[in-house]
């Protein structure tokens, strides 16, 4: 039976004393515990930034790769042994911006990870710049007037790319958080789950009391996370209204990529020869 201390790091974290990655952290570690997955059958990819730092936070086989690519080494991974429980953790610099080709053909092919976006809404480790999801106008950094673009999408793209899981969670409700990040790792395809995330630091917008007023699940409401273009319209309400829904939205039976070519598994060596290639593949 594995316990969360199983994941438990002795290292101390130094993000600043509020700040949502706390929540995220103990979440992660909880969810696994409770999926009885041990850490030496998990790896995380961990990206750069406040976020990226959790990563010897937990104990896991986890890598610390470069800004905007923690996709690319979870694949690799996943093909190698996909057994293994491979998460990439991110945050929403990383992600939708340096990262977002990755993105897109990862969500596209259905690749079999779980990716984990610390959506803080600005980039936090380089001290307070416009990241792809800050607010129109929230001044920042790098727009000291107040931030030009309209924010990216991040449910609508995952969804119009092709990503066969897409959920929201936000760091004030850490047990419905861990639900979440549980049906994730347990999706078998690309499932992500934008993490709406406090930065205390950088970001006084979209703090605690902003997503109180705001937040309120799907499951409360007659909502079918199979009918596409309601997914549409509830990824759009958190853009256009004073509510944002989370939990969710989108959720399809698609081919993962191992069915579509197999032959990415080529280099699994060790499960293919326990299992046999077809018996691999009908598994996943
Ligand atoms: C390729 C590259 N570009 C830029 C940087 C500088 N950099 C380091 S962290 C960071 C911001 C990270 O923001 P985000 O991904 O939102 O993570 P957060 O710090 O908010 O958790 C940037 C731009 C870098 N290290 N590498
Ligand atoms: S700068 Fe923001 S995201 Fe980074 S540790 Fe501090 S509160 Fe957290
Ligand atoms: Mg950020």
């Amino acid at each position: 039976m594995v316990n969360i201390t199983d994941y438990n790091s002795e290292i101390v974290p130094t993000w600043c004393p509020g700040c949502g990655n706390y929540v995220i952290l103990s979440v992660l570690k909880q969810a696994l515990a409770e999926l009885n997955i041990p850490p030496y059958k998990t790896v995380i990819t961990f990206d750069i930034g406040c976020a990226g730092n959790g990563a010897d936070k937990i104990i896991a086989n986890n890598f610390k790769v470069l800004h905007g690519r923690a996709i690319l080494p979870a694949i690799g991974v996943k093909y190698t042994n996909p057994e293994l429980t491979v998460i990439a953790d991110i945050g929403d610099g990383g992600m939708y911006w340096e990262g977002a080709a990755h993105w897109i053909a990862a969500a596209q092919r259905n690749e079999d990870i779980t990716v984990l976006v610390h959506n803080n809404q600005i980039y936090g480790l380089t001290t307070g710049q416009t990241s792809p999801t800050t607010e129109k106008n929230y001044p920042t950094k790098t727009y000291p007037t107040g931030t030009v673009d309209e924010p990216i999408n991040p449910i609508s793209v995952s969804i119009a790319a092709g990503a066969s899981f897409v959920a929201r969670g936000w760091v004030g409700d850490p047990s419905h958080l861990k639900e979440l990040i549980k049906q994730a790792i347990q999706h078998k395809g690309f499932a992500i789950v934008d993490i709406l995330q406090t930065c205390v630091t950088w970001n006084h917008l979209n703090t605690l009391a902003y997503y109180k007023e705001r937040v309120y699940k799907l499951e409360d409401t007659k909502y079918d996370p199979t009918n596409k273009q309601l997914a549409y319209q509830k990824a759009e309400e958190a853009h256009t209204t004073n509510k944002v829904p989370i939990g969710v939205f989108y959720k399809a039976d698609k081919p993962t990529i191992y069915k579509k070519y197999p032959q990415v598994l080529k280099k699994a060596g060790l499960a293919v020869k326990k299992r046999g290639l077809k018996e691999l593949i009908n598994n996943l």
